[in-house]
C-alpha cells in the first residue's frame, strides 16, 4: 500500500491546526501509520529541502521550518501521495482552492501550513529521513 510523508509546518502547529489537519486525512479514509511532534535541526532541514538549495528563498525556508516544532506524519492508502497533494492545495495559498488545507488556512507562500511528498521517490526518501522503521506501525 502506498505511503506518503506529511508534516504540519511550524505555522500550523502555532495556530493549533494539527487536529484539524489530521482529521481531514482520517475522514478521507487514509490510515495514520506514524506521527511525532519534533523540532527539525538545521541539518535535517537542509537535507529535506535539498532540491531547493540553489533557490533564493532557501535560507528563509530552512529558517522557517526550524522556527518551532513540526508535526511529522506518515499516511497510508490508495494513491495517497497525489491525493494528499490535491487535498493540501497549491504551494501558493493565494492560488489554492477553497476546501484545500492551504486554500482554507493560509495566505502567503512562505507560511503555507503543510508539507507533502510530491512523488513516490520523495515519499520514500522523506519517510526515511524523518522516521525509523520501528516508529511506523
Ligand atoms: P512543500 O515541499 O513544502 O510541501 O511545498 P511544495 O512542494 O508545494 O512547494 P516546493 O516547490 O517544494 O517549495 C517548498 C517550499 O518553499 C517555499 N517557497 N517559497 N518564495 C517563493 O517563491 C517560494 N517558493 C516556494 C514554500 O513554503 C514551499 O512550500
Ligand atoms: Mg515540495
Amino acid at each position: 500500500m502506498e505511503k506518503t510523508f506529511l508534516m504540519v509546518k511550524p505555522d500550523g502547529v502555532k495556530r493549533n491546526l494539527i487536529g484539524e489537519i489530521v482529521s481531514r486525512f482520517e475522514k478521507k479514509g487514509y490510515k495514520l501509520v506514524g506521527a511525532k511532534l519534533m523540532q527539525i535541526s538545521p541539518e535535517l532541514a537542509q537535507e529535506h529541502y535539498g532540491e531547493h538549495k540553489e533557490r533564493p528563498f532557501f535560507g528563509e525556508l530552512v529558517e522557517f521550518i526550524t522556527s518551532g516544532p513540526v508535526f511529522a506524519m506518515v499516511w497510508e492508502g490508495e494513491n495517497v501521495i497525489s491525493t494528499a497533494r490535491f487535498m493540501m492545495g497549491a504551494t501558493n495559498p493565494a492560488e489554492a482552492t477553497p476546501g484545500t488545507v492551504r486554500g482554507d488556512y493560509a495566505i502567503t507562500v512562505g507560511e503555507n501550513i503543510i508539507h507533502g511528498s510530491d512523488s513516490p521517490e520523495s515519499a520514500e526518501r522523506e519517510i526515511g529521513l524523518f522516521f525509523k522503521e520501528e516508529e511506523l506501525v
